[in-house]
């Protein structure tokens, strides 16, 4: 049986422990609080990364979207397929997400030809026809816009990779990247060279087995199932070769330019 003194006394106990943590969990607070107010405040002020082909990132932010680009690229192997389906999984209504660089009303995909830049001075000039005439490569996958969609379809056309052998530009493919431009320049993307040779990577003049129609990208889109959908230009004009980065509409704007998945 404890008495009154002995029953205080642990009361008094507990009292200051319960104060003893107080004062620990609000100098917690007070420090990981003010931390983080510091860390804005750097961040905030941190200067903008060179105005390039990148969007006026903070500094640290690109270095850390760096980061994560060459973290992933070291996942990255032409060996690693995206895991495709099959052809009646295919969606009948493919979406149609947006048309930068297809609104002119002059551009008749009948004159339409393939400029291939091997140099500043000169352009390889390559018609539908002989496209269609290598042989035919098919997918049927998931294809994912960073809007927060995604789609199964199916695209047939010219593996990139059979493109760049039949068309005897194997020396390029030892710069870093491809550039694509629609015929207008206004739509255009830049991709790093190994996400270009992936074996899926198509120049696509077909969906669901019929010629691609305008809102698709008429006659020959980019369909490269590594990369999300903002990298998919619709309506190639040119195609260029470089070790710079590339201009890239939506990195532009400040998304991440490689932009893989
Ligand atoms: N020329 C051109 N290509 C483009 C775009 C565009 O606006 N213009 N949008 C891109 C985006 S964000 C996506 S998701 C896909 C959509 O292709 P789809 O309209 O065939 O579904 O095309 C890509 N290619
Ligand atoms: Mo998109």
């Amino acid at each position: 049986m404890k008495n009154q003194i002995d029953e205080k006394r642990d009361n008094n106990a507990v009292d200051k422990k319960i104060k003893r943590r107080s004062f620990i969990a609000y100098l917690t607070f007070l420090t990981v609080g003010l931390s983080a107010f510091e860390g804005w405040k750097w961040l905030y002020h941190a200067p903008s990364e060179t105005p390039g082909v990148t969007g006026r990132a903070r500094k640290p932010l690109r270095a850390a979207l760096n980061k994560t680009e060459s973290f992933f690229k070291q996942f990255f192997s032409p060996d690693h397929l995206v895991k495709t389906y099959p052809k009646s999984w295919a969606a009948k209504n493919v979406r149609v997400n947006s048309d930068i660089g297809m609104t002119d009303k002059n551009f008749n995909p009948e004159n339409w030809s393939l400029s291939v830049l091997r140099s500043d001075t000169d352009v390889l000039k390559i018609s539908l026809k002989e496209l269609r005439e290598l042989p035919k490569t098919e997918i049927v996958f998931d294809f994912k816009c960073v809007e927060g969609w995604d789609q199964i379809q199916h695209w047939g056309g010219v593996k990139f990779a059979d493109f760049i052998t039949h068309f005897r530009l194997e020396a390029h493919t030892g710069m870093a990247y491809v550039g694509m431009k629609t015929p207008d320049g206004k739509y255009f993307v830049g991709l790093d060279m190994e996400s270009a040779m992936h074996p899926q990577t198509i120049l696509a003049y077909e969906m669901n087995g019929q010629p691609l129609i305008p809102q698709h990208g008429e006659p020959l889109r980019l369909i490269i199932p590594v990369k999300y959908g903002i990298k998919n230009l619709k309506r190639i004009g040119t195609i260029s070769f470089s070790n710079q980065r590339p201009a890239d509409y939506w990195a532009m704007r400040g998304y991440d330019y490689y932009s893989g998945l």
